[in-house]
């Protein structure tokens, strides 16, 4: 296909991928702006289905009409069938650089060792249990797969967010999934894992105890994609140049740290932004916070396979980072949105079975099974040839004997479609020159349907990941397992999975037991191995130095608030690369202290306290001003500064605003001056509060003021 489009659209980066693109992108600003057919035939008219009429009656439609039986056709059959999991999600374009060649030890992937390249990438972010529609935030795991297109061929890692999994073998992956998604008779619930069923598969597939900590802990219900790791789960294999083997654990640790919401907010905000999550992402490339990750492997030699006390195989447990370090060897920006979400987004189809010369696989029972579903379900979701969407293919040159089938796009010259042939057309290419080469393992054994002997033990670790958890956090999992069990109505399932808790940890069990109406026990089930990891704490990411980057500020107005103040804030927060919104009793003009309505200086706002909850913010600031006494009247803003308390959001305020936060909206515990003129800065429970903000000092701010502005 020509493209239209010359120059639109190339990412920021200008990677291999976005030129390939290009190629197929069409661009009405930039083509000949008018409406044809499907095959290139102008259209004069879309309003109305071809009719006999005599003038005054109009009599029944045409058959005839080729113009409209060919929209109504197409319309018809717009949808395809969305993933049976994951069908929820948003994309982004970027690419991968590794800092050098430091993973060559390891390795022979160009993609892993070369540090010239840009690979470009495209990753979709999803969550699990409900259907395309659904809302961001409910309580998932997270996908986070990953495609590279690197210079010898795709290479996808199909990742979480979280390191584990609930089940070690694949075939018992059907069975997870029907217990977790809606319920056979009611088809209920959509986007909640609270429901009996999910609960009692849990409760008897017991493999699954550590993975069900971690998506009741905080990992559950994200901030963003951008504040999410990574993981590539299951135990793939690296080769290096001399053919030595190495198992591999991929990580990506994002850069603006790992946050979470609290979960009244993850409830609020399914409905009052079900799409929060593909906002936030889009929102934070616009305004040129493009998100980051860096690459980490955890690498264990051949030799060193049968070292651990648990099986390196076994996709339930981590590899604990005191036994086996990470090493950073890259890093990965996303900074270019799709252009149209259903060729880009819905389209993509990644494989776990995608890998390129120098990555293999391991015999993880459940990376083996994986390597078959990708392949198999992206047949009756996209059909044969899905390999050629524009989406999908490659950068590099794609050259085989592979025909036909329905919908192939590609035309290949020649007359030999087999191997050998007498032109050596396409032939295979040796190791040596960079053909793929599978690791020679050694295969004995008698066939049966088994797991190894350490697949046996389910508690350890998720002892271990509760032992590390903050007390905070070891709060919000108990609420979250609580909720959860709340919402199961079958006495057999919440006491069933209360006895199990009790494995895991004594004061977990008991406290959930209690709010759920579970078995209460008197002593642990299982003894504490008392051992923790910091790296299973989100705490342990948090970036070095503190940022507020890409981070939403609220800014709440009425008429009458300090101008120069605010400004002089704002211009503050957006040179650190916050974003701002002013938020005021309605969506236009509102009047600074001094500023009669009648002189027409108004200040525009971004929204109204209605429209943009305190949940859509994580911070909350409010300037000085007369207009203090408005806000205080206000119920809508008083509880928009308690309930961004409540969810543990900054909060500032200045001069007759530390009124609002003291006297009107009664911040439990949080200290304040008594004078509120004081200069003094006090902070406590994350309310910032003084008495006048150095507005001479400030940079000033772009906010337009004026009439209309
Ligand atoms: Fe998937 N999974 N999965 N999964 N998975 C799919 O493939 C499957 C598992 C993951 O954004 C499906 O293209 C089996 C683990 C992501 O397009 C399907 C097993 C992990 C995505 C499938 C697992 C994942 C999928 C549905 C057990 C984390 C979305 C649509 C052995 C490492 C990818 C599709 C995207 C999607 C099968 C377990 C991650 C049916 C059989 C473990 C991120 O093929």
């Amino acid at each position: 296909m020509t493209s239209i489009l010359k120059d639109v659209f190339a990412g920021p980066t200008n990677t291999a991928k976005d030129k390939d693109l290009q190629r197929d992108t069409v661009d009405p600003s930039k083509s000949v702006n008018h409406l044809t057919n499907d095959l290139g035939v102008k259209v004069a008219d879309t309003d109305n289905w071809l009719k006999v009429s005599d003038g005054t009656n109009v009599g029944p439609h045409l058959l005839e009409d080729q113009f409209a039986r060919e929209k109504i056709m197409r319309f018809d059959h717009e949808r395809i069938p969305e993933r049976v999991v994951h069908a929820r999600g948003a994309g982004a374009h970027g690419y991968f650089k590794v800092y050098d060649n430091r993973a060559s030890k390891y390795t022979s992937a160009s993609v892993l060792t070369d540090s010239s390249r840009t690979t470009p990438v495209f990753v979709r972010f999803s969550t699990v249990q409900g259907s395309r529609g659904s809302a961001d935030t409910v309580r998932d795991v997270r996908g986070f797969a990953v495609k590279f297109y690197t210079d010898e061929g795709n290479w996808d890692i199909v990742g979480n967010d979280i390191p584990i999994f609930f089940i070690q073998d694949s075939v018992k992956f059907p069975d997870l999934v029907h217990a977790v998604k809606p319920e056979p008779h009611n088809e209920v619930p959509q986007g909640q894992s609270a429901h009996n069923n999910f609960w009692d598969f849990v409760g008897l597939q017991l493999e699954s105890a550590h993975m069900v900590m971690w998506v009741m802990s905080d990992r559950g219900i994200p901030r963003s994609y951008r504040m999410m790791q990574g993981f590539g789960v299951n135990t793939y294999t690296l080769t290096n140049k001399s053919g030595e083997m190495y198992f591999v654990k991929f990580h990506w640790i994002p850069e603006l740290g790992v946050h979470s919401l609290v979960w009244d907010e993850a409830l609020k905000i399914a409905g009052q932004d079900p799409d929060f999550h593909r906002k936030d992402l889009y929102e934070a490339i616009d305004n040129g916070a493009p998100p980051k990750w860096k690459f980490c492997v955890q690498v264990i030699p051949q030799a060193r396979e049968h070292e651990f006390e648990f099986d390196i195989l076994d996709a339930t447990k981590v590899w604990p980072e005191e036994l086996v370090p990470l090493e950073e060897i890259g890093e990965m920006v996303l900074d270019r949105k799709p252009e149209e979400f259903f060729p880009e987004v819905e389209q993509v189809a990644f494989c776990t079975s995608h890998v390129v010369p120098g990555i293999g696989f391991s015999d993880d029972p459940l990376l083996q099974g994986r390597n078959f579903s990708y392949f198999d379900t992206q047949l009756s979701r996209l059909g044969t040839n899905w390999q050629e969407l524009p989406i999908n293919r490659p950068v590099c040159p794609v050259l085989n004997h592979q025909r036909d089938g329905a919908m192939r796009h590609r035309i290949t010259a020649g007359t030999i479609n087999y191997w050998p042939n007498r032109k050596e057309t396409f032939p295979p290419v040796a190791v040596s020159e960079g053909g793929y080469d599978t690791y020679p393992s050694k295969v004995a054994g008698i066939k049966q349907r088994v797991r190894g002997a350490k697949f046996q033990e389910h508690y350890n670790q998720a002892q271990l990941f509760v032992n590390s958890l903050a007390p905070h956090e070891k709060q919000h999992l108990i609420q979250a397992v609580s909720f959860e069990l709340d919402h199961c109505d079958d006495p057999i399932v919440y006491e069933s999975y209360t006895k199990i808790l009790n494995h895991i940890d004594f004061e977990l069990a008991k406290q959930v037991a209690t709010n759920v109406g579970g078995v209460i026990p008197n002593a642990p089930a299982k003894a504490n191995h008392g051992k923790k990891s910091e790296p299973l704490s989100q705490l342990y990411y948090a970036p070095k130095k503190p940022t507020i980057v890409s981070r939403r500020v609220a800014i709440l107005v009425a008429d009458g608030f300090n101008l120069a103040e605010m400004q002089a804030v704002r211009a503050a927060l957006v040179s650190a690369k916050a974003l701002c919104f002013v938020i005021g009793p309605r969506r236009g003009e509102v009047y600074p202290e001094g500023v009669p309505r009648s002189a027409g200086k108004g200040c525009m706002t971004d929204h109204h306290y209605e429209g943009q909850r305190s949940t859509l913010f994580d911070a909350v600031y409010i300037p000085s001003g007369e207009h203090v006494t408005t806000l205080s009247k206000n119920g809508r803003v008083i509880h928009y500064v308690r309930e961004a308390f409540g969810h543990c959001k900054a909060i500032g305020a200045v001069g007759e605003a530390v009124k609002l936060l003291r006297d009107v909206a009664h911040l439990p515990g949080v200290q304040f001056q008594d004078d509120i003129r004081s200069d003094d800065i006090i902070t406590s429970y994350g309310v910032v509060t003084t008495g006048s903000y150095d507005v001479k000092s400030a940079a000033t701010d772009t906010l337009k003021i004026g009439p209309g502005s």
